[in-house]
């Protein structure tokens, strides 16, 4: 978004007078970015939704961009080799050529279509090389998570806030509570604080899972007899739905992952609720703020503040 508002104000300097001022400011205002960070967001597929999910964090913020740049690209040559197309087939049709032209070589095109296409793959390699080492992993987390994928349902670790560990259980259709999505709900969410670098530390119990969270940009296989690192950070409030995205069995398509950033004072509260809980042998159960309602709204806050 940030950039697109940059050529918006790019576009001011040319427009010249108070009307392209305005007509700037109107559509800054229209995108609205700004103003909407703070509010809890719900991370979830949306009907008729078209493109990438709605972003949570800086991961896929970098993901988003990434793949607007590629889509462009796209755009581009597709336009390009139409109009190109288009025009030989009117101006080399055999009506206009009763003679056909018997040229087989040009060297400058032949370079240039072979030096274009290299300019234009160096183009996209850097900044996907820069993603898929932005992606890899945290360099100073904050926290560390670990994610456990077993036959049918999530394990989840938390070894630096008194090392307790729940099963995140998939809620069946029968048991849905209003507002809530089918096939996406868990009984315990993964409570994350907002602002956090969180280490994640995947692996399997049983088969090969994956940890796939689309808003926050987040997917790693959970390999039995490995443990892959990852990171993530949320940097909204809200609620963020994943899936399973690795084929595992027979309930594959039924393993959703929920993850809840809350405001870090109240997640501080959550993990003291849930050490104690745990001793008892219960699940750590919701965040207060979340309890109420699924996709509830949440505190907003200062992630400035958060982030320090
Ligand atoms: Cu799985």
């Amino acid at each position: 978004m940030r950039h697109v508002i940059g050529a918006f104000r790019g576009m001011a300097g040319r427009i010249s007078g108070p009307v392209g001022l305005a007509l700037v400011a109107a559509v800054i205002a229209a995108l609205g970015a700004p103003a909407a960070a703070q509010e809890a967001m719900v991370g979830a597929p949306v009907p008729w939704g078209m493109g990438l999910q709605q972003s949570g964090g800086p991961i896929k913020d970098a993901i988003s961009s990434f793949n607007t740049l590629v889509f462009w690209i796209i755009v581009a040559i597709t336009i390009f080799v139409a109009a190109l197309l288009a025009y030989v087939i009117w101006r080399f049709r055999a009506e206009a050529n009763p003679n056909p032209s018997r040229t087989s070589h040009n060297t400058v095109l032949e370079i240039a279509w072979t030096v274009v296409p290299v300019l234009i793959l160096v183009v996209i390699a850097i900044p996907s090389f820069r993603l898929i080492y932005y992606q890899d992993r945290t360099v100073d987390a904050d926290l560390t998570i670990n994610v456990q994928g077993r036959q049918w349902y999530w394990h989840y670790g938390y070894p630096e806030n008194g090392n307790f560990t729940f099963d995140s259980y998939p809620v069946q259709t029968e048991d849905l509570a209003a507002g809530q999505m089918r096939n996406l709900e868990v009984d315990n969410p993964l409570v994350i604080p907002v602002g956090a670098n969180i280490r994640v530390l995947s692996t399997g119990q049983d088969v090969i899972h994956s940890f796939f969270i689309p808003s926050l940009g987040v997917q790693r296989y959970s390999i039995p007899g490995r443990t892959l690192e990852t990171w993530m950070r949320a940097d909204r409030p809200g609620t963020f739905y994943g899936q399973c995205n690795q084929i595992c069995g027979v309930n594959h398509w039924f393993m959703p992952i929920v993850v809840r950033a809350v405001p870090p004072a109240e997640f501080e509260a959550w993990a003291a609720q849930a050490r104690t809980r745990f001793a008892q042998g219960l699940p750590p159960g919701p965040p207060a703020a979340l309890a109420a309602a699924p996709g509830a709204a949440v505190t907003p806050i200062n992630v400035a503040e958060v982030r320090r």
